[in-house]
């Protein structure tokens, strides 16, 4: 039985969830939980040749193939990394999830949600995130914030970037107890703040269950 917390990040590129991830483990630490961090695609070193195949390759890679890479990578981050830390009563704090590929590849690549909602569940094995922080920001602002060289997936354009958003917008809706909404257009102090109530709510919820 899974005995630690699950909290991932989500949001479109650039809302800022991997800054506020890393100020949240400090936080988290500070406070004396044991906290680690991951991250997807990419946290294993198998997941690190998938993150290289998704994001640096020069290849037309199909939305098929691009999918499975995904699930791939998420299939076995779990196996191996997620459910141990969990069982240990670690707190997992994981930069993107489920969410990412229901939001990229569903909205952003026009595929059957629910057929990857299935995909998901089969690649997750029953692990759930207790919490999930999405950010939401502006395509404006998100651009200023990504002024450096773009991978692939950054590349998708501006069009792609709105359906991911929408759609992360969407998802929201239909699971608010665990998909909770900060306005990332404001500044990393202000986001940060929020954050940690919301860490909080859930630490003092799961300790008095
Ligand atoms: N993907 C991933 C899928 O399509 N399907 C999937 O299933 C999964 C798991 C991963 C890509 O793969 C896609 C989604 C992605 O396109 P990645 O390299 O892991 O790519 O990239 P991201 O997760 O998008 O991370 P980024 O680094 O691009 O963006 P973040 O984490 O949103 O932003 P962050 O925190 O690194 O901040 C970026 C800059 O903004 C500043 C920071 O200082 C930094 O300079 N910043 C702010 N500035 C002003 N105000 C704020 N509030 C700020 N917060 C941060």
């Amino acid at each position: 039985m899974q005995k630690g917390l699950f909290i991932t990040f989500e949001g479109t590129d650039g809302s800022g969830k991997t800054t506020q991830l890393n100020l949240i483990k400090e936080y988290l630490e500070n406070k004396g939980f044991d906290c680690v961090v991951t991250r997807e695609p990419g946290a294993l070193d198998f997941g690190k040749k998938i993150r290289d195949i998704l994001l640096n390759s020069d290849e037309n890679i199909s939305d098929n193939a691009e999918m499975f890479l995904f699930l791939a990578d998420r299939a076995q981050h779990i196996d191996k990394f997620i459910k141990p830390a969990l069982n240990d009563g670690k707190i997992v704090l994981c930069d993107r999830h489920v969410d990412s590929t229901l939001a990229y590849q569903g909205y952003g690549r026009n595929r059957d949600v629910e057929m990857l909602r299935k995909l998901n569940n089969i690649a997750v094995s029953g692990v759930i995130p207790d919490l999930t922080l999405l950010f939401d920001v502006s395509e404006e602002n998100a651009a200023k914030r990504l002024d450096r060289v773009k991978d692939r997936m950054e590349l998708s354009g501006k069009e792609f970037y709105n359906a991911v958003r929408r759609g992360y917008l969407l998802l929201q809706k239909e699971e608010p107890q665990r998909i909770k909404l900060i306005d990332a257009n404001n500044s990393i102090n202000i986001v940060y703040n929020i954050s940690k109530e919301l860490i909080d709510e859930l630490i003092s919820r799961k300790s008095g269950e």
